[in-house]
């Protein structure tokens, strides 16, 4: 553990997070890299090497191949099953019971948030472990396995595919509706795990640092909201979100 990142906890930060009422956590795929669940810049393994997310992760990809993108979710879902929550979604889980106000945004689509403990997340890309019909956008509980890749909706027989947001598609109209009024009354703001690149998620952050509030990235490397933060810790959130807690007498 080095010294840097102790000496990083400005005296600033501490009385920001032990004076906070307000406050609302954004998390990207780093939050849950210490798992073992492959971030979206990590180049994909095996069978998906040759396949960029963004190119996998969209309606035209699903018309053009749905057995090719129903068996990537298929393989991201054993992997998220066969791993568990980190230290960071449970400070997270933990963290939550500390504040007057405190709402939870992902942009992951692994439940490990919720499976660490953490209640109300808001998931603003939707969940590898839900279904709905391609056809009628609605979710799917259960269905035939009729050995057909991918299943077919039992009601309209349309294509099966996983609840989530693909590029091109709108959010849930109520999750980025409550993402966006959280953001913009909060007084504290964690950004943490996440590129910023990827939008409307990227816009919450600026929303909050309109607004006056104190706005603390936590992220190994540099990313475009970096310059803007108020507070920019370097280094993987399972150690770093534990430390941070400790040092303001959370755990
Ligand atoms: C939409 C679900 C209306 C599926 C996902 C404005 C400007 C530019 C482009 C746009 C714009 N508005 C809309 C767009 C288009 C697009 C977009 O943002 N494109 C980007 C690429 C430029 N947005 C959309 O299409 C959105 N829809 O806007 O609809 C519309 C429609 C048409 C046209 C216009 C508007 C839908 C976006 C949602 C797509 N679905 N996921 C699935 O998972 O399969 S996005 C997916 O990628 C993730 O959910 C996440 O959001 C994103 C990946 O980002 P991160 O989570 O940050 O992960 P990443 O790998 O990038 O980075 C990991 C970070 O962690 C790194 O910084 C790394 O350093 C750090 N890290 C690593 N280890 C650790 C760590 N941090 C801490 N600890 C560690 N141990």
């Amino acid at each position: 553990m080095n010294a840097e990142r102790v000496a990083a906890f400005h005296p600033d930060l501490i009385t920001a997070l032990r004076r906070a009422q307000r406050v609302v956590v954004l998390t990207g795929a780093g939050v849950s890299a210490e798992s073992g669940v492959p971030t979206f810049r990590d180049a994909q393994a095996g069978l998906w090497e040759n396949f960029k997310p963004e190119e996998l992760a969209t309606p035209e990809a699903f018309r053009r191949d749905p057995k090719l993108v129903w068996e990537w979710y298929a393989w991201r879902r054993e992997k998220v099953r066969s791993v568990q929550p980190n230290a960071g979604h449970k400070a997270l889980a933990a963290m939550a019971k500390r504040f007057a106000e405190f709402t939870l945004i992902t942009q992951n689509v692994d439940g490990l948030h919720q499976r660490a403990g953490s209640a109300g997340v808001i998931e603003l890309h939707g969940n590898i472990t839900r279904t709905k019909c391609f056809r009628e956008n609605i979710v799917v509980p259960e269905w035939t396995n009729t050995g057909e890749v991918p299943p077919r909706c039992p009601q309209c027989k349309g294509h099966l595919r996983p609840d989530v947001v693909w590029f091109g598609e709108d959010l849930p109209e109520a999750a980025i509706n409550e993402a966006m009024r959280v953001s913009s009354a909060c007084d504290l703001f964690l950004s943490i795990g996440t590129s910023s690149v990827v939008y409307p998620a990227a816009m919450l952050p600026e929303i909050a640092l309109r607004t006056g509030a104190t706005v603390v990235e936590i992220n190994p490397d540099e990313t475009p909201l970096t310059s803007e933060a108020t507070f920019s810790l370097r280094g993987p959130s399972g150690t770093v979100l534990p430390e941070l807690l400790r040092a303001v007498g959370i755990s």
